[in-house]
């Protein structure tokens, strides 16, 4: 019988340059300073995933992901086997925080799993889709920048749906490049924005307002969940389904948001809780009747790879457009053959395990540890 057990972990820095560099309320992203996370097992296949670390979101660096897996984690999980999954989260979910590395090591283990039994993961999750829509994500610029940004996306990559990021000051800022986009594109395009908990309650009701007539589908993070009663106060008078994305990343806090009245929606993202983690949260969101979203981390190929994969599986996720694209504003990756958006869509990969080949020439260049 094959081997199944763990025999190492590694976390590899590696750094590649944004040609276009991302900005949005909470931060701003000019390098994708990511680690890519290796589970090797004794039959020799070895898993892959890649961690972002989002130091204003979560307070993980490209360092702490590093130390936590060759300190704490790997060692947690080697001489387990990959289908150990329980096993795993209990061991790793004693220590709190540090997503992205328990997210990473899970779907590294799930790579493996899915090469060992010669599957694509996307079957092993739920195998429900083929492809899905694709949203992207625009930064802050002028209305101008923004629309010329969407233009070339939707020529190049057929991608009409748009995540704008908004919670600038003063909250007309964004109003108007909301207002430029749909001016340019009409009905043709889907718009929906996303604040990074910039605006406080009554800005962000205002900016509402001032949007009604601009058709949006959802509003995200607009301002803190922590603004207890001004977050129920908005998300009560919110048009659309107001989503929790950084707010309510665990089971615990999507219930305690959802329940509270502070979210409507939940945006699901496998940088943050891999394939494992995500799959409770969706259900969870299932069984409260609520709607989510696939998100995005800035996620590199590898990433946007298992969230593809994620999206694809299950009739709910790839309901709405998945947030895929924001690996094209980066200067280069690690994957031997590049991920394509065609059509405004993205497969799911039908190849073994997350069919991820991180081309080795590539990883000598980027990687930060050699
Ligand atoms: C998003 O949806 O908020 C920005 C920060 C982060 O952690 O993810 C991105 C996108
Ligand atoms: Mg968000």
């Amino acid at each position: 019988m094959t081997d199944l057990t763990i025999t190492d972990v590694e976390a590899i820095p590696f750094a590649i340059p944004y040609t276009k560099p991302l900005r949005f309320a909470s931060g701003e992203v000019r390098t994708a300073d990511h680690v890519l996370v290796r589970v090797r097992t004794a039959a020799g296949v070895v898993g892959q995933a890649e961690a972002p670390p989002r130091p204003f979101t979560y307070g993980e660096t490209q360092s702490s992901i590093v130390a936590v897996v060759e300190q704490l984690f790997g060692p947690a999980l080697v001489g387990t086997s990959v289908l150990d999954r329980e096993l795993h989260r209990a061991r790793l979910h004693r220590t709190i925080a540090n997503p992205t590395a328990k997210a990473a090591l899970d779907m590294a283990t799930w790579d493996a799993v899915g090469q060992l039994l010669g599957q694509p993961v996307h079957r092993l999750l739920g195998g429900y889709a083929e492809s899905v829509r694709v949203s992207h994500m625009l930064g802050f610029d002028d209305p101008q920048v923004m629309v010329q940004e969407a233009e070339r996306m939707r020529e190049a990559h057929g991608i009409t749906t748009f995540k704008v990021k908004v919670g600038r000051r003063p909250y007309q800022l964004d109003v108007a490049v909301v207002r430029a986009l749909r001016e340019a594109f009409g009905d043709e395009v889907e718009l929906y924005v996303d604040g990074n908990r910039g605006w406080t309650a009554s800005e962000s009701a205002r900016a509402l307002a001032e949007m009604a007539d601009l058709g949006l589908t959802l509003a995200e993070e607009l301002n803190p969940a922590d603004d207890v009663l001004g977050r129920r106060w908005l998300v009560q008078q919110c048009p659309v389904p107001f989503v929790a994305d950084e707010s309510a990343t665990r089971p615990a806090e999507v219930t305690r948001e959802i329940l509270g009245g502070s979210a409507t929606a939940v945006s699901i993202k496998t940088a943050r809780t891999g394939f494992s983690e995500s799959q409770r949260v969706l259900h969870l969101a299932e069984g409260l009747g609520v709607e989510v979203v696939v998100g995005n981390q800035i996620d590199g190929q590898v990433g946007t790879l298992a969230s593809v994969v994620f999206a694809a599986a299950h009739a709910s996720t790839s309901a709405r457009a998945a947030e895929l694209s924001n690996f094209l504003d980066m200067s280069d990756d690690l994957l031997v053959e590049p991920l394509t958006i065609t059509g405004g869509r993205m497969a799911a990969p039908t190849a073994p395990g997350l069919g991820l080949h991180v081309d080795p020439d590539k990883l000598a260049r980027y990687r930060q540890d050699a």
